[in-house]
């Protein structure tokens, strides 16, 4: 099915004549980036007839299409996908030679879109990528940043973030549709609407007005003819808001003014949510992006259906996280003040409309708008936020006569100093059905942070864990075990239906299967050792266990946890030369937030560790520290093939889900975990005893979080006491006692995430990792187990559970 018509010698014949007409060149003069927008456009090219006839037939069956809203989507290299997902990938060497241009350097053009901060933009993608390959109609709507998430460098150790120029060459994969361009408005003034005697209908006149133009990325499914899109609005001035007077008298800043100010709204992706500064901007973004698209869903749905009591058959909107929210106030404002439903319709349409997805546990970062911001930017809109609230609330004084505390606690609207809007209320009280991400989430969730919600409306509330696509993250990142694994198993067609990995399970008595899979690692390891080597100067030995840490920095992650263990086997090493120690490259990835001091302090403290380790000459020969710079989609595709030990070690009952560890486990990495997010359904699957389990639990830690003194098992314990005062004394600043005195400080102080409570136990499994690891056949059989054991993983099948339990969607096929 993945063919796509043609052969080779079409392929050749198109890619020269788009190398003529598309850039106006030759092979003989084509530059690099020539040669690879040119492979590029020839590879889309291919995806296209398969589009068109996408759009055909949900036109035909005019089904009930899944809109998601992301402000987020990590979308990753497209060039390999695509020649994949084409059936052309096997020629893109000949072709390659064809252009006289290094593969390496054709893929190092191929730059990734990074429109996202991490897992919840991950995660979009890959639930596209398998709706796609299910067959089922979707869109995924978003911002076409024009900077993506910084770039992260290293000077002196320290993070600097550089802006992602990912345009510069142009972007080949994307299609712009300017006749599909909307207007959005903001600030201004609203009135009474004469004839509405109810007062719930108001005219709102904006302020300002910016215009939105989409363009679309294509999302091929696998193994299947379906192609679906990815909308991405950019806000651009209306055509009169350049004044050419002011620019003819040569006020040339006043007169692309609006200009400017408009664009900025798709500037740059907000890596933080943590500053005050540019707050108003940010929510003028969500805006945008929810204006945008719901005035292009209304389009769509408009095309095939008349009247609005139909609307919630056709449109199903999933929210991701809070960030596109406003949505529900734009499509009671578009309904009733618009389109002019009575306000009891509109809402019933709308509440059957929405859904949302939470994705986390931290109430910090449950997001709240200023009332007083709101009033401003949208003042239609938080008139109807009132109007919702005031109706909800009557509903919950019904329910509940006579408690005040669960009004207080249930509004919309948080009472206090500064009043502020609830987005996640807004979003509940909205949407038909409610999620969370892993199964310890959805509870935690219902327990705790949605609690008063989820006994009102306990049907509303549903968990659908997280999936990753296994098409990028075991076929495309790790093409040495995918070769292997469909050998054993006859055919491909695990790619789409992942349980089928568990057969493998038979493979862990076949000696000459397991000297494969770790012929497979090691291989790996010696492509990882190549890039760290060229991106970081340092040498990995691909014999070493790699132990990788690849996720954002946030405390409650906890990589300083990690960083003390790998402290400890410092100085155990240098304290015993001779020690008989299993070695090992620890490997960590990610970004901290330019505004999250705590956290690039310690980004700082990882490579100051990092260079200790490597000019220690006894420390060096068992021990490596490596923080890769720039952790991304791609790199992620590089290291996590390379991976035995995957660290997921965030405090139980804080991380909603993780996805990493879903690809690690997949790639064959052995998990040292604590009972939070997904690593309890991981562990469930992949069998406790191929899981390195430690640390306390949820109960446990919200026990010891009433009457904990970090300092008591700091004084406790000799090891930890020696790792953490190693930091203190400087030996990791070149004597300088204060640089990471504030990381000292924090542990000892409050050390919110209880890391040094679960210091022990952790460095203690990690005494079972080594011991596991120095039987080297017991290590592969866990590894494949892990593999095998993973399929549950797969986005499909979270794909699958949103259809089932809340989109309630069927497939539309594509004829050939
Ligand atoms: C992540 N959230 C969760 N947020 O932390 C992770 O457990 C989960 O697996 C994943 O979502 C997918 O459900 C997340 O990535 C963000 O990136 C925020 C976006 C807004 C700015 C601050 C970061």
């Amino acid at each position: 099915m993945r063919t796509v018509g043609g052969t080779l010698e079409d392929f050749e014949r198109d890619l020269i004549s788009n190398l003529y007409y598309q850039r106006g060149t030759t092979v003989e003069s084509a530059s690099g980036p020539d040669a690879y927008h040119t492979l590029a456009v020839t590879v889309r090219d291919r995806l296209v007839d398969r589009y068109a006839r996408t759009a055909a037939a949900h036109y035909a069956a005019n089904p009930r299409f899944v809109y998601y809203l992301s402000a987020e989507y990590l979308l990753g290299r497209q060039l390999r996908q695509n020649l994949l997902y084409t059936g052309t990938e096997p020629w893109l060497r000949p072709v390659a030679e064809d252009l006289g241009a290094p593969l390496e350097e054709l893929e190092a053009y191929d730059v990734e879109p990074g429109l996202g901060n991490g897992g919840l933009g991950r995660l979009a993608a890959c639930l596209l990528d398998s709706m796609a390959t299910l067959d089922i109609p979707a869109v995924g709507y978003g911002i076409r940043y024009e900077f993506g998430i910084f770039k992260q460098a290293f000077r002196d150790g320290a993070q600097v973030e550089r802006p992602d120029d990912w345009t510069f060459y142009g972007n080949p994969w994307e299609f712009p549709a300017p006749d599909d361009r909307q207007v959005v408005g903001f600030y201004g003034t609203t009135a009474r609407s004469l004839d509405d005697p109810t007062g719930l209908r108001r005219q709102w006149t904006p302020g300002e007005t910016v215009r939105g133009e989409p363009s679309h990325m294509l999302v091929p499914g696998f193994g299947t003819q379906t192609v679906n899109m990815i909308r991405l609005w950019r806000a651009r001035a209306s055509r009169e808001s350049f004044d050419l007077s002011r620019f003819s008298a040569g006020q040339y800043k006043e007169a692309v003014e609006d200009i400017v100010r408009a664009e900025n709204i798709s500037k740059v992706l907000y890596p933080d949510d943590s500053t005050e500064q540019g707050r108003e901007l940010r929510l003028k973004q969500q805006y945008f992006l929810v204006a945008c698209s719901l005035r292009d869903i209304i389009r769509r749905y408009r095309l095939r259906n008349t009247g609005w009591d139909a609307f919630p058959a056709k449109v199903v909107v999933q929210l991701n996280d809070t960030h596109p929210v406003m949505a529900i106030t734009e499509l009671m404002r578009l309904l009733v003040d618009v389109y002019r439903v009575d306000w009891d319709l509109a809402w019933s349409i709308t509440r059957r409309t929405f859904n949302y997805t939470c994705h986390t546990l931290l109430p910090e970062a449950l997001e709240t708008w200023p009332v007083a911001l709101l009033e401003r930017l949208l003042p239609r809109h938080l008139e109807i936020i009132y109007s919702i609230n005031h109706f909800f609330l009557q509903e919950v004084a019904a329910t509940y006569p006579g408690d005040v505390d669960k009004l207080r606690r249930l509004s919309i609207i948080e009472e206090g100093p500064e009043r502020r809007v609830r987005m996640a209320h807004l979003a509940v009280v909205g949407s038909t059905a409610v999620n969370g991400v892993a199964e310890l989430h959805t509870r935690l969730l219902t327990a705790t942070t949605l609690r008063d919600f989820a006994e009102l409306w306990p049907y509303k509330f549903h968990n659908v864990t997280n999936g990753v696509t296994p098409r990028r993250f075991i076929r495309l990142a790790n093409p040495r075990l995918s070769a292997l694994i469909t050998d054993r198993l006859g055919d491909e067609g695990w790619l789409t239906d992942l349980e089928r990995l568990e057969r493998l399970g038979d493979a862990v008595d076949d000696p000459e299967f397991l000297a494969r899979w770790r012929e497979a690692k090691r291989q790996n390891k010696v492509d990882l050792a190549r890039h760290v080597e060229r991106s970081t100067g340092v040498v990995i030995d691909p014999e070493a266990m790699c132990d990788v840490m690849i996720k954002r920095f946030h405390e409650y992650k906890r990589q300083h946890l990690k960083l003390l263990h790998v402290i400890t086997l410092f100085n155990r090493i240098r304290e015993n030369p001779d020690l008989d120690v299993v070695p090992r490259t620890v490997l960590f990835g990610g970004k901290a937030a330019p505004g999250y001091h705590a956290m690039k302090l310690l980004i700082h403290l990882v490579n100051a560790v990092a260079e200790a380790v490597d000019t220690d000459p006894v420390v060096s020969r068992r021990l490596k520290v490596v923080l890769v710079p720039d952790y991304n989609v791609t790199k992620a595709q590089f290291i996590i093939p390379a991976a035995d030990l995957s660290e997921q070690i965030s405090l139980a009952g804080k991380e909603a889900s993780g996805t990493g560890n879903m690809k690690l486990a997949l790639n064959g990495a052995v998990t040292i975990g604590t009972l939070d997010g997904a690593n309890i359904e991981i562990r469930d699957r992949v069998g406790a005893e191929n899981f390195f389990l430690f640390g306390l639990d949820t109960a446990e830690a919200a026990d010891l979080r009433h009457h904990y003194r970090p300092r008591a098992f700091y004084e406790q314990d000799p090891e930890l006491r020696a790792a953490v005062d190693a930091i203190a004394s400087g030996v990791f600043a070149k004597g300088d006692r204060a640089l990471f005195a504030p990381v000292v400080d924090a542990m000892l102080g409050r050390d919110e995430y209880l890391a040094l409570a679960d210091y022990r136990s952790y460095v203690d499994c990690q005494e079972a990792v080594d011991e596991a690891w120095r039987d080297q056949d017991r290590w592969t059989r866990m590894s494949v187990l892990n593999s095998a054991r993973s399929g549950f993983f797969s986005s499909d099948r979270t794909a699958r559970d949103y259809c089932d339990l809340i989109w309630r969607v069927e497939p539309v096929p594509v004829p050939s």
